[in-house]
């Protein structure tokens, strides 16, 4: 490859070009987006960063003591080792674990003990989606794997709309696109805020990030906004934004509060509710206190959420009065009981009768997740085959610390009594579970359980100090894909930006490497080599494209070329076609309406309607007498989760490579704390520090300490087991959001906070998170 050539990329931060400047790249994002991610810069960094892994890595006490459960896992140092050793290794237990090419007709099949759910963002890129080469992987090899199903992001609230609304990520299509706000919308209320640090980023790709130039035209033309959050900075700075901070995890009080002073002004638009949902009449008798005898009134909902009964009143007013849109965060429903207020905004939206019009309505996930509220495309996009899983089992994806700790114990999961497989085999591609999931040192103990952990990474992330097998992986830079994410109108030719550096292989190259010593090597690959694949995955869009008289460019001309543009559809979704004739056009509900009641959930530990079920963690529950802080553990501004840590914006965030925490500045007086002084953040499940930042905008009680920072957990003394980077995730609960989605709820939890005193522990460095003894 020629230096100084331009080149196009894409992550799932943003599209762009790069030069590649004598091994440095000089990245410039695509001409067309209005307002590109700061997280750009982290990526020149990955390129030769000392993290980055280059051999095969072998756990010592796994090499010497052979396969089996190991508390050492963690603790161990790691052995190099030349790729066709280490992959004659790998292969051998994958054999002994039952892989290879004759698996029984009859099931089970040998992939019943491998967990292959391997929950992570990876990278972009449609062919070398790390996530998706496991999948086929273990499919070709195993006959299949216990998967995952829901997602971290959203499982309460997706699981619950499933049942009352319609599938979530499919209606997604009918959330009232961003351009309906900047025309139509009068008023805007964000539960969880509108953070635009959050929509730098959506799966798989974004070209263009249009949400501020979107919430600047509704501004102009009148908009006004409702922030609702414990944060204020979650709601960027425009001329008409209110904010209102409730208690964490109190909203569903505040909008029952709301809800209640509709009722009573006569404001509740039932022609409407009788048309397009079920269940009101049993609501409306918990609203009215006539089922339990406590009325939800803006008294009521204000001695629970903080926020004074007068704003409550006045809330409700505006709602009533105005073009309104509810838009619910995907982090209120990470949270316990995370399915309620998520059913609740959906409630008071029907309330006001106003779901029909153009800008007004429910929206889901509109200020988490870049892929919301926009039109759907109109053509397919290129994607993997990810073969056939002939194994039935699955658990809700964060229950992985139980499956691997409990074989055979029962749990419940929409209303269906399950029980966790006996699991010998976890294989993990292109995601980090010792960022992602919570309670950290509960998962560390079922790390140890299994005969085999495999990990595919490009850098030692927390998560490979866990495995007895590492691989290294290329990153997205030093191959070629076909960028594109869901709801984006272009499709990026991923031009190799710059050779492999050191010995990491493609995944699918170390996945075809094994297929091939276990003799299933063209049942993974069909004969095709990355390049030839790309161009199999690229033709079933380009057809598309040709039938719509688009452009559509050969393969070749594609790779070679510039960014194309994909058609978008205007076709009404669901949501629209049910407002027009909800009986010929029926949502996906049992009943075919909204439910307001829902005999699904009432077979659950929630209540048949929403409703206020106070949870275990939170600041008006017994427990905050303990650990008076709420810690509300959210995205990190500076990079996509854990990924590229080390890059430049992520570590200017940071104060001497620690994540910074941020206090209310009462609290910091209370604490005797000032500016970058080092904090303790402890409860029952662990401890983490963190350098103080303080910030009137947050609101008093509450800690902020966004997720990220790559585990480093050391035995301190007088602190027991302890985080020294400033991962909050040692402090989250593992318990399910409830017994309906068993979603994650990592969103918020009760700490208590003190001033470290003493000598400051180093952090540990990104490169220095395995020993790795060199051969
Ligand atoms: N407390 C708390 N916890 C949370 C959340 C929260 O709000 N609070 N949020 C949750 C949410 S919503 C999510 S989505 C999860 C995110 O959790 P993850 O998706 O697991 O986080 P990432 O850091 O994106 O991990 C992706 C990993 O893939 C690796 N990778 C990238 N490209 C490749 C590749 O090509 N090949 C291979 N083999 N590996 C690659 C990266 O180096 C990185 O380590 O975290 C969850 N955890
Ligand atoms: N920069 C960046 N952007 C990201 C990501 C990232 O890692 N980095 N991750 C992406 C992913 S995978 C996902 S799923 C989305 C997640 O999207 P979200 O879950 O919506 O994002 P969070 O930042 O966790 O939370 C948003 C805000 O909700 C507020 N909040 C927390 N609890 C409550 C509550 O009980 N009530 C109210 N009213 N507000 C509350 C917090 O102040 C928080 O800042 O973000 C995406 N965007
Ligand atoms: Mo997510």
């Amino acid at each position: 490859m020629k230096d100084k050539d331009i080149r196009y990329h894409s992550s799932h931060w943003g599209t762009f070009s790069a030069r590649n400047d004598n091994g440095r790249l000089e990245i410039t994002p695509f001409e067309k987006d209005p307002d590109p991610s700061e997280i750009l810069a982290n990526i020149p960094a990955a390129l030769d960063h000392p993290a980055r892994l280059s051999k095969p890595l072998i756990r010592r006490g796994w090499l010497e003591d052979g396969p089996g459960p190991d508390t050492r896992r963690g603790e161990d140092d790691y052995i190099e080792m030349e790729w066709d050793q280490a992959l004659d290794l790998a292969a051998s237990e994958l054999r002994r674990l039952g892989a290879g090419p004759e698996q029984p007709a009859e099931r089970p099949v040998a992939g019943s003990r491998v967990f292959g759910g391997s929950y992570g963002w990876s990278s972009a890129g449609r062919f070398h989606h790390a996530q998706s080469q496991v999948h086929r992987f273990l499919n070709s090899t195993f006959g299949g794997y216990v998967r995952s199903v829901d997602t971290y992001s959203s499982a309460a609230g997706e699981t619950l709309l499933s049942l009352v609304w319609g599938p979530a990520m499919k209606l997604a299509r009918d959330h009232p696109t961003w351009q309906e706000i900047a025309e139509e919308t009068e008023l805007l209320i964000a539960f969880g805020g509108l953070p635009l640090r959050n929509l730098q980023t959506s799966p798989g790709g974004i070209s263009c990030h249009t949400a501020r130039s979107s919430l600047q035209a509704a501004a102009e033309r009148g908009c006004e906004f409702v922030s609702i959050s414990p944060l204020g900075d979650d709601f960027t700075d425009l001329p008409n934004v209110t904010r209102i901070a409730p208690r964490p995890a109190t909203d569903v009080a505040l909008m029952l509060g709301m809800a209640s002073q509709l009722h009573a002004s006569g404001q509740v638009d039932h022609a409407y509710l009788e048309r397009f949902t079920t269940g009101y009449d049993r609501f409306e008798a918990y609203l009215l206190g006539n089922t339990d005898g406590v009325e939800k009134t803006p008294e009521w909902a204000a001695a629970i959420c903080g926020v004074p009964a007068e704003r409550i009143v006045e809330l409700a007013e505006q709602v009533a009065s105005k073009r309104t849109h509810i838009a619910v965060a995907y982090s209120l429903q990470r949270s316990q009981y995370g399915e309620e207020p998520v059913w609740m905004a959906l409630t008071l939206t029907a309330m006001l009768g106003q779901y029909p019009l153009p800008g007004a309505g429910f929206s889901y996930a509109l200020g988490s997740i870049s892929s919301v509220g926009k039109p759907p495309l109109a053509v397919p996009l290129p994607t993997l085959p990810q073969g056939t899983n002939r194994v039935d089992d699955f658990i809700p994806v964060a229950r992985i610390a139980e499956l691997l700790l409990h074989p055979g114990k029962r749990y419940t999961y929409k209303g269906e009594t399950r029980s966790y497989a006996d699991i010998r085999l976890v294989y993990w591609a292109g995601g980090n579970p010792f960022h992602h999931h919570q309670d950290l040192e509960k998962l560390r103990r079922a790390f140890s359980r299994p005969d085999t952990i495999i990990i595919n990474e490009s850098v030692s992330t927390a998560s490979t100090r866990y495995a007895d097998i590492i691989f290294p992986a290329t990153i997205t830079a030093e191959r070629e894909d076909i960028g594109a994410g869901s709801n984006d109108p272009f499709l990026v030719p991923m031009q190799r930006l710059t050779e492999v550096r050191n010995g990491a292989r493609d995944d699918y190259d170390i996945f075809a490497a094994l297929a091939a010593r276990l003799g299933c090597k063209e049942l993974f690959t069909e004969g095709r080599s990355s390049r030839q694949w790309l161009h199999h995955m690229y033709t079933r869009t380009q057809q598309a494209l040709s039938e719509r008289n688009m452009p559509a460019p050969d393969f070749d001309d594609f790779m070679q070329g510039g960014i194309l543009e994909l058609p978008t559809s205007s076709t009404p979704g669901g949501i629209a076609r049910f407002h027009q004739d909800p009986d010929s056009n029926p949502l996906d509900t049992p009943s075919g309406r909204i439910e307001i009641w829902s005999d699904r959930v009432a077979g659950t530990e929630l209540p048949g309607h929403p409703a206020w079920v106070e949870p275990d963690e939170w600041l008006g529950g017994e427990q905050a007498k303990l650990h008076r802080f709420q810690l509300v553990a959210n995205q990190p501004k500076g990079k996509l989760h854990s990924q590229l840590d080390f890059g430049a914006t992520s570590m200017a965030l940071k104060k001497d490579g620690r994540e910074i925490a941020r206090l209310h500045p009462d609290d910091a007086r209370e604490l005797g704390v000032k500016e970058g002084d080092v904090i303790r953040l402890w409860n029952g499940r662990g401890a983490a520090l963190a350098a103080v930042g303080i910030s009137d905008q947050l609101l008093p009680s509450v800690v902020q300490l966004s997720t990220g920072a790559w585990y480093a957990p050391k035995e301190l003394e007088g602190s027991g087991i302890t985080c020294v980077n400033g991962n909050p995730n040692i402090l989250t609960s593992d318990a399910g959001a409830s017994d309906l989605s068993q979603g994650c709820a990592g969103q918020l939890s009760l700490v208590s906070v003190e001033k470290w005193e003493g000598p400051v522990p180093e952090v540990v460095p990104h490169a220095e998170m395995i020993r790795i003894r060199r051969a």
